[in-house]
């Protein structure tokens, strides 16, 4: 599992550039790029820093989130006892479903003393390790054609592949553990469960491996990562004053464009309900402070019914019920 990962002795500078026009060239190589040299310290400096690398090709860069021990707007992440546990390899923005940010940046303000390395996985080569090996092959194609569901509770409802390709041919991975789950009525439960399992495994091995790449960002560093092809984790540390600006992009190359509703840069605007409401509700919900608009996130989330672990006990039910 992810949380065996170490970081190694040594640890590079990683891809960088000083130059906002080297970027995407750069991260279509390697999936990712640090900028060095760019003032990092206010939340809209990650917002002009995504216009000047995507220019006319910028969908929305929406108010970026503030990142501590995990992202200020997110559901589920601990807010205690910054940085003592390692945030394991994901994908970001999830509770867009299908529209997840194709791009995000990390823009770092000020760094741990120690530890707080973030780590990333190539999801071009865990399909590559899925297909190398004779006894997973099937499962390399399974995640391209089977839907499973890939619902945040609460949020954006995505039954659909693990592996995508928008129409210009890009590939669209996803990687987060504990939300993917074979659907409630899948006609091969326990054969996407096990396509499920093999695609996680397959992603903890490469994290572990000597391809994920380690960065340490320091203050005034904007790593910018390719969301749909990267996964991405983070070491624990000690210090507690870490802090970076998480920037969600959406840009021309991703596969549905810009999601309804208001946006920023965490979850906090994704619930599906918030789809049916008209724009002066959303101008209020917009306005809400955070603290309220949780309250909300919660309610939404408990009415939930697709993104719950909800498959097994449908699966026992059925299984109970065809031995009467
Ligand atoms: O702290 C970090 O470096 C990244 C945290 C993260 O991945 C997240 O909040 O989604
Ligand atoms: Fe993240």
């Amino acid at each position: 599992m992810t949380e065996s990962v170490r970081a190694p002795a040594a640890i590079g500078r990683g891809v960088r550039t000083a130059d906002p026009s080297a970027v995407r060239a750069l991260v279509r190589e390697h999936g990712y790029c640090v900028v060095e040299g760019h003032d990092c310290s206010a939340e809209q400096s990650a917002a002009r820093l995504a216009g000047e690398i995507w220019g006319a090709d910028l969908l929305a860069a929406p108010g970026a989130c503030e990142v501590r021990d995990g992202a200020v707007g997110d559901d589920g992440l601990a807010q205690e006892e910054a940085g003592a546990r390692v945030i394991g390899v994901h994908s970001d923005g999830f509770a867009y479903g299908d529209s997840l940010p194709d791009f995000f940046l990390l823009a770092c303000v000020a760094h741990s003393d120690s530890g707080g390395e973030n780590f990333l996985v190539d999801g071009t080569k865990v399909l590559a390790d899925i297909e190398a090996d004779a006894a997973t092959r099937w499962a390399a194609e399974a995640l391209q054609a089977r839907p499973i569901d890939q619902t945040e509770a609460g949020k954006r409802p995505s039954i659909s592949p693990i592996v995508q390709q928008t129409s210009a041919g890009r590939l669209m991975f996803r990687h987060l553990p504990f939300l993917q789950q074979p659907c409630a009525d899948s006609d091969d439960f326990d054969r996407d469960q096990e396509m499920i399992d093999i695609f996680h495994r397959a992603t903890a091995a490469q994290a572990a491996g000597p391809d994920a790449a380690w960065l340490k960002l320091e203050a005034g560093d904007a790593v910018v990562i390719d969301n749909y092809r990267m996964f991405h984790g983070r070491a624990p540390y000690s210090s507690g004053d870490r802090m970076l600006w998480r920037q969600w992009v959406w840009s021309t190359d991703s596969a549905h464009g810009v999601p309804g509703g208001p946006l920023y840069s965490d979850s906090r605007f994704a619930d599906e309900a918030f789809l049916q409401l008209g724009q002066e509700e959303l101008d209020e919900l917009a306005a809400l402070p955070l603290s309220e608009l949780r309250l909300i996130n919660q309610e939404n989330r408990e009415g939930a019914t697709l993104g719950r672990r909800n498959g097994e006990a449908a699966r026992l039910a059925a299984a109970s019920n065809s031995k009467l």
